[in-house]
């Protein structure tokens, strides 16, 4: 079927979440939806009460509707009573005497709730049996499983609270296979990432063979969508650091910095570092859930540890040096110009002169500044590097690779706190242009460098 726009188009894939209250229904459509509004989550037992019904897109196609239910609770009862129906109504394909059970739902009250589930068994496409691996194997699983085959829809289980219960995860393998159930896939709200999310989709093909290409829509378009979202963080990362490198504070040209100059400045850092830390959460949409389950060091949307407290060099493997405990640099954008020395006001003027007039130029507030006998205050190098290092576990973490259950896909022999080869070059350049701080630059060298940072972290990402 073509819609007005050319394109063809599917009826969407009715998907219902099933399974033992708790097990993590909710959750799961949420991280599906990244939508923390989602329903309701809570540890206590029968929460979901009502099917609800939300929807995935692919672009404009609606591709999957998908329907939380309400768990189930004493599915040993239920079976029973379906035995005993079967006793009493003909039907000729165990689906019907589900139909049989919902027709007369008003004959047994006490099973309201799994009355429901059933409703949208039948009418579903497929079912997703939600597990929670670390309750043991009870009879009342078995039971469930064997309520939901009446369905006569393919049933894909999926395991969840999996982070270090690889013994409990393959005891119920086993089970699961004990009833054809030799597919399935595992789930953790803490350790889902994109790949995870991609795994389903591409287990649902192989049950759906006809939706098969609209679940590879689904698949290509929510992978352009994640690029996006990493290039767009990544983006984010490098603003910071341009903003923080290319930093400048006139001051006065005194043997010691004022302790008020040198609080202006972390006060900048702090608040740079803040903004990106908050945009990079919500590029990703990440909760304060989210937040607690991957043990994210940030408390009301902050870090808590400083990021000039001496703590934080020890914790990213850096030595403290000299001006590390204020995170200030002095003279930088001359120095850097005329070869790292701190020079007096004739010798600089003498060197750019030198260097030409479109030096000259780019200088020219600095310039000002020693001609008035001032310095420029400007964060120091180790301060710029905690923050790169800092930023990149924070994408690590976001995009679900900083998790300790995913460490096996760190890049092999990197560590976590090493720079790229090339960092002191890069940086070197970002500091030589001051002005880039304020202007979100059209300058190809601007673009060259963010291309350049941009593919450092994004290709951590991809390894
Ligand atoms: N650590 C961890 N907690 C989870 C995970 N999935 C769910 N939870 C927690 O488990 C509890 C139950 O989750 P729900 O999503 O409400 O479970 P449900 O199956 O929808 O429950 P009912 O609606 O009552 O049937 C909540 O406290 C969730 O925060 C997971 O993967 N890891
Ligand atoms: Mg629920």
């Amino acid at each position: 079927m073509l819609n007005e726009r050319g394109k063809s188009q599917h009826s969407p894939i009715n998907v219902a979440v099933v399974g033992h209250t708790n097990a993590g229904k909710t959750s799961l459509i949420r991280t599906l939806l990244r939508d923390d509004q989602f329903g309701k989550v809570d540890d206590a037992a029968g929460t979901t009460r009502c099917v609800e019904k939300s929807v995935i897109f692919a672009d404009e196609e609606q591709v999957i509707n998908l329907f939380d239910t309400p768990g189930f609770e004493d599915s040993s009862a239920l079976l029973q009573t379906l035995d005993g129906l079967s006793k009493t109504v003909q039907v000729r394909l165990p689906a019907d005497l589900l139909s049989a059970f919902i027709t007369r739902a008003d004959d047994f009250p006490d099973f309201s709730q799994e009355t429901k589930v059933l409703r949208q068994s039948l009418n579903s496409d497929v079912l997703l049996y939600m597990i929670d691996v670390r309750e043991p194997l009870l009879g009342k699983y078995r039971d469930e499983v064997e309520i939901l085959s009446k369905a006569g829809k393919p049933i894909l289980p999926v395991f969840n609270f999996i982070a270090g219960n690889d013994e409990a995860l393959k005891r119920w393998r086993e089970q699961m296979a004990q009833f054809n159930l030799h597919s399935a896939l595992e789930f953790d709200t803490v350790a889902f990432d994109f790949e995870a999310e991609k795994r389903l989709y591409q287990k649902l093909q192989s049950l759906l063979e006809q939706h098969y290409d609209s679940l590879q829509s689904l698949i290509d378009y929510r992978q352009e969508v994640w690029n996006k979202l990493i290039h767009a963080a990544a983006r984010r990362i490098f603003q910071l650091l341009t903003e923080v490198a290319c930093y400048r504070r006139e001051v006065e040209d005194k043997s010691s910095i004022s302790s008020a100059d040198v609080a202006a400045m972390q006060d900048f850092v702090r608040n740079a570092e803040q903004q990106a830390l908050q945009d990079l959460l919500t590029i990703f949409a990440f909760t304060q859930l989210d937040i607690e389950l991957q043990q994210l060091p940030v408390h009301d949307g902050k870090w808590t540890l400083d990021i000039f407290s001496p703590h934080m060099l020890k914790a990213f493997g850096l030595n403290a040096g000299a001006t590390a405990l204020t995170g200030a640099a002095t003279g930088a954008g001359i120095d850097l110009m005329v070869g790292g020395m701190s020079l007096g006001a004739a010798t600089v003027l003498g060197a750019v002169i030198g260097a030409g007039l479109a030096t000259a130029r780019r200088y020219q507030q600095e310039l000002k500044a020693v001609l008035r006998g001032h310095r420029w205050l400007c964060v120091d190098d180790d301060t710029v590097r905690l923050l790169y290092l800092r930023q990149r576990r924070l994408l690590r973490t976001l995009t679900k690779r900083g998790h300790a259950a995913n460490n096996s896909l760190r890049l092999s022999g990197e560590s976590e706190h090493s720079l790229p080869n090339d960092w002191n070059k890069r940086i070197t350049i970002l500091r030589q242009n001051p002005q880039w701080q304020h202007v979100s630059s059209g300058d190809a060298e601007y673009q060259k460098l963010q291309a350049q940072v941009v593919n450092w972290l994004i290709s951590d990402e991809k390894s």
